[in-house]
């Protein structure tokens, strides 16, 4: 089973090359913190990622939301990847027929397929998303996380949504590698889905709009997800963002230890 064994092992024997890099990397940087950088200038960005790439494994980007985007943003933060050993995430939650995604995927502005190395989808339009979206990203070594569930407060994929979306997931194994769930499903034979958790906070529960957070004690240990994502609790006006990071980064690997050792 996934959830008890670590990092290290499951890369060992994981078919996505990708996948296999990323539990590689956790392993290595000792770090199962992706930090959720949803900051609208390029240079606020940069900072950020600069400042908080050390402590993390997984930049999270929402690229439309930077009001200066340009192909430089990209540069910096491939060459700011490379300097401090993450990778990442552009959380462009997709959502459409397979032909639009792909040219969503590839195309435009941002050309996201050329440096995101993870994205994600919803799974609403059927398996022809993940069928379009895996044209463009398996040449490319992309992987992709279905969104299974949501951390937000109402919100509709739970129930037979979350468990097709699980089923989708076993039928594109090659390119799918995980979720974003809200807690670790049962395996099957062969199974080492990767599950990427939002809504995780250390000092409050709440911001008024419907994200609910969580302790990362109960995500990572007793809820068996592999990799926290932190926003706000990292970057809000008055944190220090590096300070932050890092007592996410040790609460986050404290809590994996601590799944791991309670499950051997
Ligand atoms: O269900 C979800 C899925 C995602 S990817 N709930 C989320 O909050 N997210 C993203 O995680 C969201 O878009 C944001 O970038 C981040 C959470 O940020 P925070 O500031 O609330 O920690």
């Amino acid at each position: 089973m996934s959830a008890t064994k670590s990092y290290g092992e499951r890369a060992k024997l994981h078919s996505n090359p990708t996948a296999k890099a990323f539990l590689e990397l956790m392993e290595r940087k000792k770090t199962n913190l992706s930090l959720a950088a949803d900051l609208t200038s390029k240079a606020a960005l940069i900072e950020l990622a600069d400042k908080v790439g050390p402590y993390i494994c997984l930049l999270k980007t929402h690229i439309d939301v930077v009001e200066d985007f340009d192909q430089d943003l990209v540069d910096q933060l491939t060459a700011l990847a490379k300097k401090h050993d993450f990778m990442i995430f552009e959380d462009r939650k997709f959502a459409d027929i397979g032909n639009t995604v792909k040219l969503q995927y590839s195309s435009g502005i941002y050309k996201i397929a050329s440096w995101s190395d993870i994205t994600n989808a919803h799974t609403v339009p059927g398996e022809g998303i993940i069928r379009g979206l895996r044209d463009i990203g398996l040449p490319l070594n992309r992987c992709l996380l279905l969104l299974a569930e949501m951390s937000s407060a109402g919100t509709l994929a739970k129930g037979d949504y979350t468990t097709t979306t699980v089923e989708l997931a076993r039928k594109y194994k090659d390119f799918v590698v995980g979720f974003i769930a809200m807690r670790r499903y049962e395996d099957k034979e062969g199974d080492d889905f990767i599950y990427m958790t939002p809504g995780v906070g250390l000092d409050q529960t709440t911001d008024g709009l419907g994200q609910q957070w969580k302790h990362p004690e109960v995500v990572v240990r007793d809820l068996g997800c592999d990799v926290i994502i932190v926003g706000r609790g990292i970057y809000d006006q008055g944190r220090d963002p590096a300070h932050e990071a890092q007592r996410y980064q040790e609460a986050g690997w404290k809590a994996y230890k601590e799944r791991i050792q309670l499950s051997n």
